[in-house]
């Protein structure tokens, strides 16, 4: 245990900086959190729009180490599997799981914020809002903080900064001009775009309130989130740029005239359902995606990054969140287990780059996956195989979308045996277009010489 001060300074009170808050207050830390924006609970959220995550196991257990989860799931709809919706065709649920123990939750961000924002304020950390990290003396330990409104400057000491300022981290931009932190960007050439899904006239949900809706068109695809409020949150994922001048492209699309062309062309089930189309296009900006790798997490005992700021990664597994929340607790952890700052963040750092890296690149496989698979012969062969296998190599054989999103077996186990099962279901299918002509025996044989048997697997 350390024995000075017990004092952190956490920059960014967004998801992973407030339910870090918690967390060290609970265990005897004095916090202080910085936030750039202003208070959600007295403004509201990004001008109220109501933009949707996938919750899943990870992140739900690290809420329930802060005792958010009840909190949070009273406002969290059910998402069974995704619904896919091809053409004029009815669309088709997908599950996730065998049954509704294996499902995911589709959360507002801005509710999520205010239950973790007013559980930190209540176990007695202190909130500043309005107060953007602009520069770090790390020798001083002064930290310069700029009013988000008014622009005063205003200087604080620190035993230590966390950064949780997200993707753009200014504390690691300030950690970067005293020591090289490797840091790397790719930058997906996919933008994104939200939409909006009205209720009915009578206030109910518009199409299944349980399901990730998917729309896959190959190059580019629309997702939809169920909100509690019975509206659905859409998100168009398209490229930047026209490819060599061909397919639709974000710079091809001039105004929404264009874009509501390209959805009567592509999406027109879709657009049916967005009557506010036109209003949205233009009031939403294009959303920019892409993968954030760094060396090095930490500065000594003097900072250290977590979440976005450390690993940002593309959204198509839905974990950024989870593992962001999976990040804090492991943080607190080792922190309790070491007497100083340095070997804390150096402890944490080892634990959890392998884990960032490998959701990060089962993140950019999945995008490929979802646009392009999800409605092809070959996969859904693979995925029914996934099943059989599952049920008669139970704790051995854990389909891959399990291990990430419905156990908390570390990222890296989970990407390890994908590979390892992704070889097993491709030998085992070539040449097959029905499970009834697979030859069972090489393929048990296989399973069982090439996968041990997972510890904490679901029975
Ligand atoms: P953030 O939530 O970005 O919080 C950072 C905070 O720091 C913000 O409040 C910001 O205002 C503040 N800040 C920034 N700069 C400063 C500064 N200089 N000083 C002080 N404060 C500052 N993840 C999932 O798990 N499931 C999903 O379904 C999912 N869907 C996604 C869909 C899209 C389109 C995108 C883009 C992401 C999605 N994610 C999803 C990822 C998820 O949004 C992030 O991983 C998560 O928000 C990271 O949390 P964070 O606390 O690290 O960063
Ligand atoms: C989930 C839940 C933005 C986004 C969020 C998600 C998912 C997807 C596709 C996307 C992955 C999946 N997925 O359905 O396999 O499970 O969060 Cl695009």
């Amino acid at each position: 245990m350390s024995t000075g001060a017990r004092h952190l300074t956490i920059v960014g009170a967004g998801l992973a900086g407030a339910l870090l808050g918690i967390l060290l207050r609970r265990r005897g830390w004095n916090v202080d959190l910085y936030e750039k924006r202003g208070d959600p609970r007295v403004l509201g959220y990004e001008g109220g729009r109501s933009i949707n995550l996938a919750l899943a196991e990870r992140g739900l257990h690290a809420l329930r180490a802060a005792d958010a989860d009840a909190a949070v799931m009273h406002h969290a709809i059910m998402m069974r599997g995704r619904m896919v919706h091809i053409d004029d065709a009815e669309p088709v649920l997908q599950r996730y799981g065998r049954d509704d123990s294996e499902v995911i939750w589709s959360v507002h961000r801005g509710d999520l914020n205010v239950v973790l924002l007013d559980l930190a304020e209540a176990a007695g950390a202190r909130l500043h809002f309005d107060q953007a990290l602009s520069s770090v003396n790390f020798d001083s330990r002064r930290a310069v903080f700029v009013g988000a409104r008014d622009g005063s400057e205003r200087e604080v000491g620190f035993e230590a900064l966390i950064g949780a300022d997200g993707a753009g981290s200014a504390l690691r931009a300030a950690m970067h001009r005293v020591r090289d932190l490797g840091e790397r960007s790719d930058f997906l050439d996919h933008g994104y775009k939200e939409l909006e899904i009205p209720p009915t006239a009578d206030g109910g949900f518009r199409i299944e309130p349980h399901a990730l809706h998917i729309w896959p068109r190959g190059h580019y695809m629309c997702i939809a989130l169920p909100n509690d409020e019975r509206t659905f949150t859409v998100t168009l994922f398209l490229p930047h740029h026209a490819d060599g001048g061909h397919g639709p492209a974000f710079d091809r699309i001039a105004d929404p005239q264009a874009a509501r062309r390209f959805f009567e062309r592509e999406f027109p089930s879709a657009l049916a359902l967005i009557p506010g189309f036109d209003a949205d296009w233009a009031a939403n900006p294009v959303g920019q995606l892409g993968t954030l790798y760094l060396d090095r997490w930490h500065l000594d005992g003097r900072a250290v990054l977590l979440g976005d700021a450390a690993h940002a990664m593309v959204p198509f597994h839905g974990q950024g969140m989870n593992c962001a929340f999976e990040d804090c607790v492991a943080l607190a952890r080792q922190l309790d287990a070491h007497a100083d700052l340095a070997t804390s963040f150096a402890a944490f750092e080892t634990e959890r780059k392998p884990d960032a890296a490998a959701i990060q690149r089962m993140a950019l496989d999945n995008y490929l996956e979802m646009r392009d698979r999800v409605d092809d012969a070959d996969y859904l062969l693979q995925r029914a195989l996934e099943l059989a296998l599952q049920d008669r190599h139970p704790g051995r054989f854990v389909p891959h979308y399990a291990m990430v999103t419905f156990m908390r077996i570390p990222y890296s186990l989970a990407m390890t045996r994908t590979d390892i099962q992704r070889g097993i279901l491709e030998r085992a299918t070539a040449g097959h277009t029905t499970l009834d002509t697979l030859d069972w025996d090489a393929i048990d044989a296989d399973v069982r010489e090439r996968l041990t048997p997972l510890e904490d697997a679901p029975a």
